[in-house]
């Protein structure tokens, strides 16, 4: 080759290159780079949600811009305006509204394909440790994606085990506390044998999965999904398939199904739908599983009940209320003021001078909401010291305990608050480690101590003596997320998520 060809070449790759980079980089380049990791490479979803056009419907485009320039409150989401020119923003929203080439599709045949039977033989029903098994804690790492099963007298590890990518939501327990099922969030459900420390079963039951529900007998467990729309149904013994119920709403609108709990007193299912104003109900005694349809005021993104399970109490997370439906009834008897964006799935219960009342801490707002549950007005709003995520308390403490995770600001992410059950006070401040995240507690058995996440790689699960507030052991993990005692979840303890 001449050296004058050469030099053409080069500076033909050259003049390539510059007027790429002044472009910008092509689309799915800036995709696989900056969002596959979180949302998968096929967009059907990750930590992250699937970014697909059934998924968005409720997002509208100026939205999902700003959603990708500045990152999403109280999500992993990051903003890229720092990173992507306003084009590149533009480019990526324009590639999340296209439909894919083909439909993903997650149905009967795919779930039980992907069934796994990991135990086959009857296993002892006795506990291969000597701690109690009532009060024992399953510990969620999304650090490195491990549980870890944790002696709540000793504070001592029991077994740490791998988990399944990105585990979201409370793991739910059967009703003797033996089992623990998990769902992570792109789809797969694990249960898990606590007293022979084995995993049981497997199955994945959708490609972006909010959270699963045990039924109060045990036999059956739940599972709701983002995508595709549907309700899988699962034999609770060996997570074999019973059925799937697509999520279609009265006028055959399809949904996403923003959560699913079970309502032991009612022996229902419950499942709040989000592209469409329904509730539904499902009984779980009745082997054809009918759905009860209750028309709702506005959609459902998040909801808890009260310790009766007659109301369902429910936010959305663009409204500044929420409304109480009466399940018996079928109707909404209630608005209640719900500012900031609450986290329902943290709400808490406890008796306030002869009332009950509710409180949730607000994605939004640093404040605690708290409410009469009789006259559904709002008692007090509680400043707390920043915008918090989780709350918890217990029967036998004094205190609400709630975290500033949802701050931007690192001088508040690292403070819990505590609010003072009988005077609706801040009574204290803790700072478990400064400058380090703290998030998410749960009491033991007795109440006497919390467990607190410092939420960091470099982590720690810092134990505090509930009533002096001294630290008494501090355990090293990896980015802790929540931890659940067995007893407090069975028994349904209204300081903790059900
Ligand atoms: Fe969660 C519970 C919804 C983001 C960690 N979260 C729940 C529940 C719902 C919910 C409906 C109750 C289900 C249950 O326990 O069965 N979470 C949402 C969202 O809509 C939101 C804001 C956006 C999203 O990404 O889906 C969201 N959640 C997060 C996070 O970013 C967190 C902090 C980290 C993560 O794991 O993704 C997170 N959510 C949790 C945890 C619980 C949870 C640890 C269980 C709390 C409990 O004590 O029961």
């Amino acid at each position: 080759m001449s050296k004058k060809y050469l030099w053409l070449c080069v500076s033909v790759v050259g003049l390539l290159w510059a007027f790429e980079a002044l472009a910008g980089q092509p689309v799915e380049k800036n995709f696989a780079d900056n969002c596959a990791s979180c949302h998968g490479a096929d967009r059907l979803g990750g930590t992250g949600p699937a970014l697909l056009p059934e998924n968005l419907e409720r997002l509208r485009r100026p939205e999902a811009f700003k959603t990708i320039a500045e990152g999403r409150i109280a999500s992993q989401m990051v903003g890229f305006a720092a990173k992507l020119a306003k084009e590149d923003i533009q480019a990526l929203v324009d590639l999340i509204y296209q439909p894919l080439p083909k439909t993903p599709v997650w149905g009967a045949d795919e779930i039980i394909t992907s069934h796994l039977q990991h135990v086959t033989e009857a296993l002892p029903d006795k506990p291969v440790f000597s701690a109690d098994p009532l009060n024992l804690f399953v510990v969620v790492e999304v650090g490195d994606h491990h549980a870890t099963i944790l002696d709540g007298d000793k504070f001592e590890p029991i077994y740490r085990f791998p988990t399944r990518f990105a585990l979201h939501g409370g793991p739910k327990f059967s009703p003797d506390g033996r089992f623990v099922y998990f769902a992570s969030r792109d789809g797969w459900i694990s249960k898990f044998d606590i007293y022979n420390l084995k995993m049981v079963a497997e199955v994945r039951a959708g490609i972006n999965t909010r959270n699963l529900a045990v039924s109060g007998d045990g036999n059956t467990v739940l599972v709701g999904n983002y995508l595709p729309h549907s309700l899988v149904l699962l034999n609770a013994e060996d997570l074999t398939l019973i059925k799937v119920i697509p999520t279609l709403g009265q006028d055959g609108k399809r949904s996403r199904v923003s959560a699913v709990y079970q309502a032991e007193p009612r022996g229902s299912f419950v499942a709040a739908l989000k592209d469409v104003k329904e509730v539904w109900e499902i009984p779980y005694g009745d082997k054809d599983f009918p759905v009860r349809r209750i028309a709702v005021d506005n959609y459902l993104d998040d909801f808890f009940f009260d310790q009766s399970y007659r109301h369902l109490i429910s936010a959305a997370r663009d409204g500044k209320k929420g409304q109480v439906i009466d399940l018996d009834s079928g109707k909404k008897v209630a608005e209640i003021d719900l500012p900031g964006m609450p986290h329902l799935g943290s709400g808490i219960t406890w008796e306030y001078q002869g009332h009950p009342v509710m409180a949730t801490p607000n994605l939004k707002e640093a404040l605690v909401s708290v409410i009469d549950m009789t006259t559904w007005q709002t008692v007090k709003q509680i400043k707390t010291i920043g915008p918090g995520f989780f709350m918890r308390s217990h029967e036998n403490t004094p205190y609400a305990w709630t975290d500033g995770f949802s701050s931007g600001n690192p001088e508040s992410r690292d403070a819990m608050t505590l609010i003072d059950k009988r005077t609706l006070e801040v009574a204290h401040i803790l700072r478990p480690i400064p400058g380090k995240t703290a998030a998410h507690v749960e009491f033991t058995r007795d109440g006497k101590y919390a467990l607190v996440s410092v939420w960091e790689m470099d982590g720690a699960l810092v134990i505090y003596d509930a009533a002096t507030l001294k630290e008494v052991k501090r355990l090293p993990m990896k980015k802790p997320s929540g931890k659940y005692n067995v007893y407090n979840k069975i028994t349904r303890s209204a300081g903790t998520s059900h």
